[in-house]
């Protein structure tokens, strides 16, 4: 596994007088996570560029590479809208990083845009899940709904909308339990949740939004179209991207899946959370680290 970056590797490639080149660049993006398909059609593009040219141009190659890395991205900001109760639901696999990211959210609506939140530990199959995102909403001053370990999901939901509605609260998010690894599971963990949220609220203003991981590669593609099978997601959010030279499973993501995406995490704290940007993101993804 080669562990540097997307934009060392090609800037490298373009420095050689390699023969191989296009072979080269292949795997170069393949390994960069982009997906198969996105690979191709850059390898396209560099041949038909540099066909008939006595240098190659690598700035040229860059804009163009950029151009196309992102031409499936859709970004979309989680806004919660005016005049009801929101619910972003939280999804992901253990270990992603969806309590850091539930916490950099509350910070981000409540701290930063003065909104009314609470938080919901719809996690209760682990105690300590439960008492994680209590620490959180103290030091955020954002109170949290919670029932006993081993309780059910949904109705730690359901209670968090009647207190949402009944204190005029603006938004709700809510974490869940990150141990399912099948689809079966997931439509019946979550399936629940989702029909009393879709019951009680109005579609536009229930997300449901799943973390993942940029340092797990091809692992965050498949938990993408696991979770957007068995529930539909609305929005990703990236976590992690500080601790990577990777992240091009974005790309990938973009193109097979079509989900738009709303948040970056760069850091373990409330405010390492930033908007999704087109440019600093796919900067980040070429520059060389
Ligand atoms: N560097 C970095 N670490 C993160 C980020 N988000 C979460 N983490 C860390 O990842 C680990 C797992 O996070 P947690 O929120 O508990 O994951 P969960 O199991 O999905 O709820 C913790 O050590 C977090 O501090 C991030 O954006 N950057
Ligand atoms: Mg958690």
């Amino acid at each position: 596994m080669n562990r540097r970056s997307l934009g060392a590797r090609l800037r490298d490639l373009f420095g050689s007088q390699d023969q191989d080149f296009y072979e080269e660049l292949e795997d170069i993006l393949i390994e960069g996570d982009i997906g198969p398909a996105t690979a191709a059609g850059i390898i396209d593009v560099a041949r038909a560029e540099i066909r008939g040219r006595s240098s190659r141009d690598r700035d040229r190659f860059f804009q163009l590479l950029k151009a196309q890395l992102g031409e499936n991205l859709r970004l979309e900001p989680l806004e919660p809208v005016e005049g009801s109760v929101n619910l972003i639901l939280v999804l992901g696999v253990n270990g992603v990083g969806k309590t850091t990211t539930i916490a950099k959210l509350a910070h981000c609506f409540a701290t930063q845009r003065h909104k009314r939140v609470i938080l919901a530990a719809a996690d209760t199959f682990r105690a300590a899940a439960i008492d994680q995102l209590v620490v959180w909403g103290k030091r955020l001053a954002v109170p949290v709904v919670r029932q006993d370990p081993g309780s059910d999901p949904g109705a730690v939901v359901f209670d968090a909308i009647s207190s949402a509605v009944a204190n005029r609260i603006d938004l709700i998010i809510a974490d869940t339990a990150g141990r399912m690894h099948n689809k079966v599971h997931l439509v019946r963990e979550l399936g629940k949740i989702d029909k009393i949220a879709s019951n009680r609220l109005p579609a536009s203003a229930y997300k449901k939004v799943l973390v993942i991981d940029a340092t797990t590669g091809q692992n965050a593609l498949r938990q993408a179209e696991v979770f957007h099978e068995a529930i539909g997601v609305d929005s990703i959010i990236v976590a992690k991207y500080d601790s990577t030279a990777k992240g091009g499973i974005v790309v990938a993501i973009a193109r097979d899946l079509g989900i738009p995406f709303s948040f970056i995490g760069v850091g373990e704290k409330p405010g390492d959370l930033e908007p999704f940007d087109r440019d600093s993101y796919l900067n980040r993804l070429l520059e060389v680290q």
